[in-house]
């Protein structure tokens, strides 16, 4: 009996008063056991007071045990090369399902259900082990959907699986072939040198090949990949055919083209993008992300790219084929990957399934899976999806093409994520400078006297005879001689070249020029189309049921229109609507910014009685691009990662990541610093995402004050990236508009308010978003040239002050709105300054600690661009950004503003 069972526990008397009970009144027993009990009565009806035949018994116990291998077989399989397996209990053994050796040679209807008839226990169960426990173990049981489980099901127990003809094979030879030469062809040349080798794992290329060549007979055209260090020089070469020489000149670590200043990064993390012709004949576009140390941060941004692909080639998800490869520590630990995981099947992130491929060398640098992972399995993250999980033995090169060629087929079939678990190990250390036997020395000896995986398919296609040694040896001596070649070649070159990723996507494009971002172009659009868009956004259709507020709302905005008053949200949204109508597409994602967290935005109106969705931003002509707008799931990292990739792969449009609040976006920190700020200067690529960070000190404590101005300027060097803060819609208008009307493409970081979504004074008139552009500094409009003290700066706290003013303009005090801080506007600002030609006094105004905000930045700043000296007005430095009592918040905030109302003569 199953010893898991419920009823192996149960005490024969107890059930039996309570079967009793169960006749007398089928209601006064519990729920599960009236069922169990009309079952029992069926089959006593069915069978007589005996029972069912002791034959049918069995055949119950087969099926049983044919249910056994599907749900545990898994763990019980051969895939792990070089060590025993951790044991699991109960195991698949006869007796565990009342079965025994004198049964094995009774026939069993049960064959049928696996596709073999009726047969012979000995055959069933020998056909089981074959499916289920040789070098492929299968985890699918869990999934919830009937379709798609018998598929698998059907897959790969019905003798339905894809084999390998002698032309197949010796292709697959070829590739392992080049994987296992090529390192060692690396080791020979560069003797120490960091490759991040991917012995052990070798199966990876042939994998990779057989996934791309089988996806291109599927509709594949284009691969997204997305990999760490390891393998990824021999996925370069041999899968996306980058030249051994570009690889082996970055060996000789010479110098990149260009001008010196670019900094480049270290090989193993460049991106690439190629055009290969598939055995197929078919071209598909593959391109390898470029991705930081940092482990699966590059996965939510290879996700984006796909999505940007899929949505360029209108939604056919067949068309582009993600693949993550992970390493297994790393797949394990990090938690984007569940991140990314939750993302698969929704509307605004899905990709058609991504092919998530471990190379699980079964180590983490020095630390043992057993310390790495509570879960049994490094892919389990997988069962929160209910996506199918392969794991294979990576020394059965041909397991691991027919593994790939389902899993292939799977997702082109549903659409839905799949893992494959390729089990190896790891040769060497960690890298090849790093000595494993410190750490493992037990396994270190075994792997020292295993076969490569190459080897063993040899001797495999040697015995069968579809290859001979001649022909081996000839394939080597025609690799080896390709490497040779690139060598020399690589030493011919004088430096190493950083090759555009992408490419065709940024045709059109070029990096900015020295000095041009000191001022912005015009980017005003004309009043009279202007007009018909704001009317046109704001009008919703009569025969919808809409909810009086909104109704009310888009009227008032219809009003800002007459009024030539625009808010905020007006700015905003023209600047949407005006992009939209020149035929740049926007996507907008972040928490809740369908609405807007302050309810500002309303991009989506629901309409009442059937929650339909009205998006008048896509309502604005026949001929405009679209809007694309989703709430996303509760992330920072993985979403804002997924939108850095779809502007890599979108620079025609303009893509938004909003926080719901500022102070949250350090949960995407690694974004920040890996990808954002340093990307143009690591994989010379160019981004424009942009980051609206709403940010202001209004009394709502620590975590709901600030978006770390401080942490974004001290990412600023150069012309990296812009970080605003802008005061007025007009402003918000431009430098949205900007973003995309430029030869070239930056990362924008919008400090956006929250108190000036609904300020009376933070309006614009048509006329301010018609004519010129975004402006860098706002002088004061008022005050006289004879002012003698200046006041710089940034962000609402410009209204706060103003308010201390009670309408009176000083005679002596000039308040000056530094809208972008970075690249610091030096120019405009020495211009600003120095219309006050009696300036005794400048002053920086923040509300931030001292510690934060835009202090430090610009202190220093005023020094290095020689504008001279300028003093702190502010709160105390602090270790928390914000106070937790709107009290205390109101008095600090007082004082500073205070500070400056002392220095004003009215
Ligand atoms: C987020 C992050 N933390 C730490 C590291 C340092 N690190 C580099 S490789 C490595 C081990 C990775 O193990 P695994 O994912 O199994 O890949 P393998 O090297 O075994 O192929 C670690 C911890 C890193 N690169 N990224
Ligand atoms: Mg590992």
């Amino acid at each position: 009996m199953d010893p898991l069972s419920f009823l192996s526990n149960a005490e024969p008397g107890a059930l039996d008063a309570l079967y009793a009970r169960y006749l007398k009144d089928p209601e006064s027993v519990d729920r599960s056991w009236r069922l169990f009990f009309a079952g029992f009565d069926l089959s006593r009806a069915t069978f007589g007071e005996e029972g069912a035949s002791p034959a049918t018994l069995k055949e119950f116990k087969v099926l049983d045990l044919i249910h056994g291998y599907r749900t545990r077989g898994h763990l019980f399989t051969q895939t792990n090369p070089v060590r025993a397996r951790r044991t699991y209990v109960p195991t698949l053994a006869l007796e565990n399902f009342d079965l025994s050796e004198a049964d094995l040679d009774t026939v069993f209807q049960a064959g049928s259900e696996v596709g073999i008839g009726p047969a012979s226990l000995r055959d069933i169960v020998s056909h089981l082990e074959a499916t289920y426990c040789h070098s492929i173990g299968i985890e699918y049981m869990y999934i919830r959907e009937p379709e798609r489980q018998k598929w698998v099901r059907e897959h790969i127990e019905l003798a339905k699986r894809p084999t390998l003809d002698a032309a197949g094979k010796k292709h697959v030879f070829k590739k392992i072939s080049q994987a296992t030469l090529f390192e060692e062809f690396l080791q020979k040349k560069f003797v120490g040198q960091k490759r991040f080798s991917l012995e052990g794992g070798e199966s990876l290329i042939p994998a990779l090949d057989a996934l791309i060549e089988t996806g291109t007979t599927r509709g594949v055209r284009e691969v997204v990949i997305g990999m760490a260090h390891r393998g990824r020089l021999s996925t370069l070469a041999h899968i996306l055919g980058k030249p051994y020489a570009n690889i082996l000149c970055e060996f000789e670590g010479k110098a990149y083209d260009g001008d010196g200043l670019f900094d480049g990064d270290v090989k193993y993390h460049l991106g690439y993008s190629n055009k290969q012709v598939a055995d197929t004949g078919e071209e598909v576009t593959i391109t390898l992300a470029p991705n930081p140390s940092h482990l699966e941060a590059v996965d939510p941004v290879v996700e984006g790219i796909a999505r940007a692909r899929i949505d360029a080639r209108e939604g056919d998800e067949s068309s582009v084929l993600p693949i993550l490869i992970h390493g297994d520590a790393a797949i394990a630990g990090q938690g984007v990957v569940y991140e990314i995981a939750q993302m698969a099947g929704l509307d605004g992130y899905r990709t058609g399934g991504t092919v998530h491929l471990v190379v699980n060398n079964q180590v983490g640098f020095t630390t043992n899976y057993l310390d790495a992972r509570t879960s049994t399995y490094c892919t389990d993250v997988a069962k929160v999806t209910q996506s199918l999980v392969f794991h294979v033995n990576a020394d059965d090169v041909e397991a691991v093409v027919q593994v790939m060629n389902i899993a292939l087929d799977y997702r082109q079939t549903f659409h839905r994520d799949v893992f494959i678990d390729l089990l190896g190990y790891r040769k060497y250390g960690h890298n090849e400078g790093d000595e494993p036997k410190f750490t493992q020395p037990k396994l270190y000896k075994a792997i020292a006297a295993h076969p490569s995986p190459r080897e063993t398919y040899l001797q495999k296609l040697l015995a069968e005879g579809t290859l001979t040694a001649a022909e081996a040896e000839a394939m080597k001596d025609e690799l080896l001689a390709a490497m040779e070649r690139g060598f020399d070649d690589a030493k011919a070159m004088s430096c190493s070249v950083v090759d555009d990723f992408l490419q065709e996507l940024w045709q059109g494009y070029r990096p900015a020029k020295p000095g041009e971002l000191a001022t912005s172009p015009e980017t005003g659009v004309a009043k009279k189309r202007l007009t018909e868009l704001a009317i046109r956004m704001n009008t919703l259709p009569e025969d919808r049921k809409i909810f009086r507020k909104v109704k009310k709302l888009m009227a008032d905005r219809l009003a800002m229109v007459e009024n030539d008053q625009l808010d905020w949200a007006m700015g905003e949204k023209l600047a949407y609507a005006t992009l939209l109508d020149e035929g740049h597409p926007v996507r907008i994602s972040g928490q809740d910014v369908e609405r807007g967290t302050f309810s500002h935005r309303h991009a989506v109106v629901k309409t009442e009685d059937s929650e339909e969705e009205l998006i008048m931003l896509n309502q604005l002509s026949d001929t405009q691009a679209r809007l694309d707008i989703y709430n996303s799931l509760l992330s920072e990292y993985a979403v804002s990662g997924f939108e850095y990739g779809y502007a890599f792969a979108n620079p025609h449009g303009l893509t938004i990541w909003e926080a719901q609040f500022g102070d949250f976006n350090n949960g995407a920190q690694i974004m920040w610093d890996q990808f954002l700020s340093a990307g143009e200067d690591k994989w010379r690529t160019m981004n424009g995402l942009t980051l609206l960070l709403p940010h202001g000190y209004e009394g709502m404590g620590s975590e709901h004050s600030s978006g770390r101005l401080e942490r974004f300027l001290q990412l600023g060097s150069g012309d990296n990236l812009f970080v605003v803060n802008c005061t007025t819609p007009a402003n918000m208008f431009h430098v949205l508009r900007r973003q995309v009307h430029r030869p070239f493409r930056k990362p924008l970081v919008v400090f956006t308010p929250k108190k000036l979504l609904r300020y009376p004074k933070a309006v614009s008139s048509m006329a301010d978003l018609s004519q010129g552009g975004f402006r860098e500094v706002i002088d004061d409009a008022k005050a006289p040239a004879s002012a003698e003290v200046v006041v710089v700066c940034s962000g609402k706290v410009y209204y706060d002050l103003l308010e201390k003013f009670d309408d009176r303009q000083p005679k002596n005090l000039a308040v000056v709105r530094l809208e972008q801080l970075h690249p610091f506007p030096a120019g405009a600002l020495g211009k600003v300054l120095n219309r006050y030609t009696k300036r005794s006094k400048v002053v920086w105004l923040q509300e931030e600690p001292r510690n934060m905000g835009g202090w430090t930045f610009v202190h220093e700043h005023m020094a290095l661009s020689g504008l001279g000296d300028i003093q702190y007005v502010g709160r105390s430095a602090s270790a928390s950004p914000a106070s937790g009592s709107p009290a205390v918040h109101h008095q600090r905030h007082e004082a500073l503003l205070q500070e400056v109302v002392a220095m004003a003569k009215f």
